[in-house]
Formats: C-alpha cells, structure tokens, sequence
C-alpha cells in the first residue's frame, strides 16, 4: 500500500515479502488483466491452476507431499494478493488448499495422502468441499445427505449446495451422515451415481465455479472414506484454516477499492476542486485506511499466532467477521466515492463490493460468527 504508516514489512521476515511481492506480480500480469472479462462472461479463468501451482501456493502451508510448507503468515499474505485480483481466485485456492488438501493430510490415509496430495499440490487435481445443503446451512450438524455401508461400499443420497469448484473438481470432500455419525468421503467425479450441476444467474463470484452436487445411490469405495475424520468436528475443522485465509484475502479487496477511490478522488474535478480536497470525501478515505490498517494487525496478529499453535477457532472467527465487514464497507464506500463511475466495471470497485457480500456469507455468516465470538465470551450457546 502507498500509504504504509505501520510499515508492515518491518513486522515481516524476508522470505514473507517475497512470496507476497512474487504473487502481487502475479496477479499484475496473469489476473488484473483478463478479470473482468471472466467477471463478465462468468467463467473461472481455469488456465491458471498450473500458475497458481508453480507459485507453489496450492497446499501452501502443508508440509510433505510435495507441498511448499511455506508458514500460515506467508501464505495469508500470498492470498491477501489474490484478493486484491479477485475473490474467485482467492476462492479457489482456499478450497483447494484449506478445504480439500487440508481435509486429507488431517484426515486421511497414508495410501490417500500419498494419491491426492502431490496431484492437487501440481494443479493436476483440482478439489472441492461439500458441507453445506439445500436446507442446512449455518447448521451442518442437521444434514440429510446419508451414507449406508454396503459391503466394500458406501451408498451416498442427497445434494449438496453452493460447493465452490463443483463442476470442475475431480475429486468432492463430502460430508455425509451415517448410523455412526458423520463421516468424509473422497467422491470421484466418475463415481457412479453422482453428478453436477452449476449454479447460474450469480450476482457475486461470477469468475468462479459455484455448482450443486447430487448424489443418486452414488457407490464410494470405502477405502474412499477418510478414516480420522469422526463427527461435525471434523468439517468444522477444516473451516478454520480456510477461515484465517479470508481473514487476510478480504483485505487484498479493501485494498484494491481504497487505493481506486484514493486515486479517483485526486483526479476527480467537481466544483472546481478534486474531490479528495473536501471534508467529507477526506472521512471517508481515512475510515478506509484506518480500517485495513487494523485488519492487518488483526490478520498478521492471528497468522503469528497459528503458526505457534495458539490460534484459537474463536479467534479465527473474529479475524474473518471483523476484516470481511470492513472490506465490505471500505467498498461500498468506495462506490460511493466513485460516483456513477463506480457502478461500471471499468473500475474494479463494484466486482470486489459483489464478491464480498458472498464472502460475508461463506465459512460462516456474519452473525453466525457473532454467535460464535458471543458463547465463548459469555458461555451462554444462542444458535437454537
Ligand atoms: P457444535 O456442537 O458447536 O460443534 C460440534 C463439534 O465440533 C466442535 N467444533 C469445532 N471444532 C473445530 N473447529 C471449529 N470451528 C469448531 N466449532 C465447533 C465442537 O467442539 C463439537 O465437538 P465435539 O467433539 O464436542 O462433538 O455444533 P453446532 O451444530 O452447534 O454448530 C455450531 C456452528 C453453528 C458454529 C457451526 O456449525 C458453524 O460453524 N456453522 C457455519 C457453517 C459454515 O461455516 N459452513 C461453511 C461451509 S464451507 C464454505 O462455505 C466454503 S466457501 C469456500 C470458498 O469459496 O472460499
Ligand atoms: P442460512 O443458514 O439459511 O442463513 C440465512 C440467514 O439467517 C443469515 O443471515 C444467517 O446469519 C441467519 N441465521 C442462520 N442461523 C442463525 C441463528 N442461529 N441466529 C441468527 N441468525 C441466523 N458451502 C460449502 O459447503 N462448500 C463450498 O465450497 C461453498 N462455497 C460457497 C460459495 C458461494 C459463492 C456461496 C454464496 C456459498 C458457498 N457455500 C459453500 C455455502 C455457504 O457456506 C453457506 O451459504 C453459508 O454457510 C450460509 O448458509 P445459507 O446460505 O444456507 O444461509
């Protein structure tokens, strides 16, 4: 940022800005570019999976398996720069990443682990996560999607929704109830008996993959089954590090919209002066930056603190509702600062407020969130 009055990269190792600085070039050359063609078109830019790999960011922070081990503050970092390109982006390598691989390095095999991670670490394999359905949401624990053993098989019926990847993953972490309570399944994508079926008309996310998935008597192997993971804990898990990376991506959005309305606002004449000389303009700039400011604290604060095994789930939850909030916010107010302009996509102001009211609602709502932080600073549970 121009305007760095923390000097972040004083609280940073080197290794940490380089990988930042090597994906911020990125995303100048591969994303800015072409994203708002693929915004509008409403496709994921799919040739970039291999980029995204030989930046060694798809399994960033695993350690074996042909993943980087990079810490969880270089990596936040690393997304913090994808976001500033697009959410959809973000989107893909948090689910690849923190959803699916994370999924199996916690919960798997060792046979699982050896097949799946170096392909989906190499960008060969692309995964996606299936939690949530039709009917159950901000509530996974009450999912109907079943699994019956049968023989050497498991037979999964019922659907899963808004699954981010869906229709391009080869292989779906699917959560599914059972007589001995949830359990994870690696459905691949000719297993019989399951399709796909992508979600249209989206107003948010339009450069990534949002589909259904449907399961029709769909036969698992059960050495497709991951052996560690035992009930709601296990899929919640798995939120948590996909959690912490929003935490950093959403302000790679705050980010892009503060330093665009920054700029709009010096260059923009009304009543004889920029617009950046009046008081009110000047408010709404400094709420901006005082914000992101926090937000990387925040963020920065929370990453440290994972990577000394200390980062709570609760914490993990306030960095997101806190720093998603506040991206959302420094957007629209860039917008607003933008005037008319702000509703075309000649700037990426509109896209990055769009994108963000799906990120308010993914890995937890906003007050899902709050109730969260709320049970754990009171002890009294307010979700039923
Ligand atoms: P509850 O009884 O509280 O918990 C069940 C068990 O899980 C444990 N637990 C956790 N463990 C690890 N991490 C967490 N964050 C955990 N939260 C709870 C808990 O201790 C308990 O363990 P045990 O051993 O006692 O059984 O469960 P609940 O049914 O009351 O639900 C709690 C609630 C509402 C917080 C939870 O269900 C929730 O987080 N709901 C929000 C759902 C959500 O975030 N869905 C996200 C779907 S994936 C997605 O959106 C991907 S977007 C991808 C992208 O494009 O980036
Ligand atoms: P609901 O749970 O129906 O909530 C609706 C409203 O009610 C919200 O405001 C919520 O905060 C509120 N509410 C609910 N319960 C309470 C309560 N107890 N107290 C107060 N308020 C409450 N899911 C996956 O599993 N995998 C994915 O890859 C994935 N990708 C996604 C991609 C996109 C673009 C989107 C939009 C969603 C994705 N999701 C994914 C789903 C996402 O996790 C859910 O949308 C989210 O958990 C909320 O569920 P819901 O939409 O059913 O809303």
């Amino acid at each position: 940022m121009k305007k760095d009055l923390i000097r972040v990269d004083e609280l940073l190792t080197e290794e940490e800005i380089l990988i930042r600085n090597s994906v911020k070039e990125f995303v100048k050359q591969k994303i800015n570019p072409i994203i708002e063609e693929n915004f509008r078109s409403g496709n994921f830019p799919l040739h970039i999976v291999k980029d995204l790999a030989g930046l060694g960011l798809l399994g960033a922070y695993l350690n074996g398996y042909e993943c980087a081990g990079i810490n969880n503050v270089s990596y936040g970092l690393a997304l913090q720069e994808l976001e500033y390109g697009d959410s959809g982006i973000r989107s893909f390598c948090s689910v690849q990443t923190s959803l699916v691989m994370w999924a199996i390095m916690e919960y798997g095999s060792e046979e699982q682990k050896s097949y799946w991670i170096p392909k989906m670490a190499k960008g060969e394999t692309i995964g996606c996560f299936g939690l949530t359905e039709p009917d159950y949401g901000s509530d996974p624990g009450s999912m109907v999607t079943k699994a019956q053993e049968d023989g050497n098989y498991w037979i999964i019926n019922g659907s899963k929704m808004w699954i981010t990847n869906g229709s391009i993953a080869d292989v779906a972490v699917v959560w599914a109830n059972s007589k001995k309570g949830i359990k994870g399944f690696l459905v691949e994508k000719s297993s019989p008996g399951f399709s796909t079926r992508d979600i249209k008309g989206k107003f948010s996310l339009r450069a990534s993959v949002t589909s259904e998935l449907i399961f029709e008597d769909c036969r698992v192997h059960r050495d497709n089954m991951l052996p560690k993971a035992k009930g709601l804990r296990a899929p919640l898990s798995c939120l948590n590090q996909a959690r912490y990376g929003i935490a950093w991506g959403a302000l790679g959005a705050a980010f892009a919209c503060y330093e665009t309305a920054l700029e709009y606002s010096k260059s923009r004449i009304q009543f004889g002066k920029p617009i950046a000389s009046f008081q009110l303009v000047q408010n709404k700039l400094v709420w901006m930056l005082n914000e992101i400011v926090k937000g990387q604290l925040l963020a920065l604060r929370t990453g440290r603190m994972k990577d000394e095994g200390k980062a709570s789930h609760v914490l993990i939850s306030l960095a997101k509702r806190n720093n998603v909030e506040i991206a959302l916010e420094v957007c629209r107010m860039a917008r607003d600062i933008l005037g008319a302009s702000g509703i075309t996509d000649e700037y990426p102001v509109a896209r990055h407020m769009l994108n963000l009211e799906s990120v308010k609602t993914y890995e937890g709502t906003h007050d899902i969130h709050t109730l969260i932080i709320g049970e754990d600073i009171t002890g009294i549970e307010s979700f039923r």
